[in-house]
């Protein structure tokens, strides 16, 4: 097991894989920007080392600044958590090729995944449905293209092969303006991931958004951990997710499960995975899988029982993680709320100083947060301070207990979603649950008065 570990993110995750090392007793070390000299998790850290100016680009995302925290503070492995570097595969590679372990999935293995087109033909290859779409990137030739899109059918989706989360993407709805969309997305994929490769699918009008979290050793041992639902999201950006995704066949959800630890044994995965699908007319279709832990684990932690982050760092430690699928027994229900300093009706983020901060408490209730009274919110990074995650028996009581630790909740300063958390777990729509990705925006967002 390591000794020492490198904690190369921020916010609410540094402090959350902080927690999970020190109950390993594994030392950490914190390496943050000027902006976030006095956080919580750097104080609570063994060692921090400042990587750099507030900027990502020169302090989060600066490559050889988070190498050399590693080298100069002794550290064995670094973990990336979400976004920033955690997929990115030039960095793992450094990382692994300067003698340290990446806490993730090998190099290999996140640029594979990296590529949505390949993903999704391997994918096929091991037994997934994937959204019918071209088998690779589109050719240049625009009466190809159009003959392509006209197998698939419209309306269709152009998306990145580089992309992923939402980026790069377009949907066309006839023919006319097929060639146009594709030279704009491929100028947009190029300048936003150095790769102009795009690829069409059938346009799914009203899918939900399932995920899969899967365990593997990155030899022949891996397990899936649940499903979670997490179609309640405003322009790709979740607010709020739930596990288990409700009213799904168990048996059919079971069998996606079986398939996507297949796959892991099939591209020996290792670390925490989660395959993203959506689910229309009673069927899944494998869109991308995400080669990180993601924000909504704690939802999968609370009806497994299971700390990810701890099976995380195991697995990356070569330990063989003793848990066998039959221990995987999903039980209650959870729900996530994140919370965002951002304006409630502009949607646009709402940095400055914390002058009071109350969080909730009580039965299954969790809060995933590094805020304290008296933060400063800064405004270089994502506007997320905390993630609230309650816990019940049933979906009902999950909710019950959210609504009453929001209204708990205290925060003055600056202003958060909060209130429009607590709108949305009254909704009647989001009450009876299977709700599809656009229920926020066109059945919520536009219906407010
Ligand atoms: C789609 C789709 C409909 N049809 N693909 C968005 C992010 C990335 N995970 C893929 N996404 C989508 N792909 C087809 N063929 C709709 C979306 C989509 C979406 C998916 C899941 C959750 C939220 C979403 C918001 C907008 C679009």
């Amino acid at each position: 097991m390591f000794r020492k570990i490198l904690i190369a993110n921020r916010g609410e995750i540094a402090l959350r894989i902080q927690r999970s090392c020190r109950e390993m007793g594994i030392r950490t070390v914190v390496a943050h920007s000027e902006a976030d000299r006095d956080a919580k998790y750097v104080r609570l850290a063994d060692e921090s080392v400042c990587i750099g100016p507030a900027l990502s680009k020169d302090s989060y995302l600066n490559m050889p600044a988070i190498i050399s925290a590693a080298e100069v503070t002794d550290s064995e492995a670094i973990h990336p958590g979400y976004g920033f570097l955690s997929e990115n595969a030039d960095f793992a590679e450094r990382v692994e090729k300067s003698g340290f372990v990446f806490i993730g999935p090998r190099s290999e293995t996140i640029r594979q995944m990296g590529n949505k087109v390949y993903a999704k033909h391997f994918m096929k290859e091991a037994g997934l449905h994937v959204v019918p779409g071209s088998k690779s990137s589109l050719p240049n030739d625009p009466k190809l293209i159009l003959k392509i899109a006209d197998e698939i059918g419209y309306p269709i989706i152009i998306k990145a092969a580089g992309g992923g989360g939402g980026r790069g993407m377009r949907v066309v709805k006839t023919s006319d303006t097929l060639i146009n969309s594709v030279i704009l997305t491929r100028s947009e994929a190029n300048a936003a991931f150095n790769n102009q490769d795009v690829y069409i699918e059938k346009f799914l009008e009203k899918p939900r958004h399932i995920e899969i979290q899967v365990l593997s050793d990155g030899n022949e041992n891996a397990i899936w951990l649940g499903d979670r639902d997490c179609s309640t999201q405003r322009r790709n950006q979740k607010i709020i997710e739930e596990a288990p995704a409700i009213g799904i066949d168990r048996n059919l959800i079971n069998y996606v499960g079986a398939c996507c630890v297949d796959a892991c044994k099939k591209m020996r995965y290792r670390g925490l995975g989660t395959f993203e699908f959506l689910f229309e007319n009673n069927k899944f279709y494998f869109i991308e899988m995400n080669a990180r832990i993601q924000v909504e684990h704690p939802i999968t932690e609370l009806v497994t029982g299971i700390d990810l982050v701890q099976e995380q760092i195991k697995v990356s430690s070569g330990e063989h993680f003793g848990i066998k699928q039959s221990d995987i027994k999903i039980s209650g229900h959870a729900i996530e709320c994140r919370i965002n300093a951002e304006d409630p009706f502009k949607f646009i983020p709402h940095p400055g100083y914390i002058t009071n901060w109350h969080t909730p408490g009580g039965p299954g209730i969790r809060v995933d947060s590094h805020v304290f009274n008296g933060y400063f919110v800064p405004p270089y990074y994502d506007s997320m301070i905390a993630k609230i995650i309650s816990y019940g028996k049933t979906r009902e009581q999950a909710i019950e207990r959210m609504k009453i630790g929001l209204s708990e909740m205290v925060v003055e300063g600056i202003l958060t979603n909060i209130a429009l958390h607590r709108e949305l777990l009254q909704n009647s729509n989001f009450i009876k649950g299977c709700t599809d990705i656009h229920f926020l925006e066109n059945d919520f967002l536009n219906k407010r008065l």
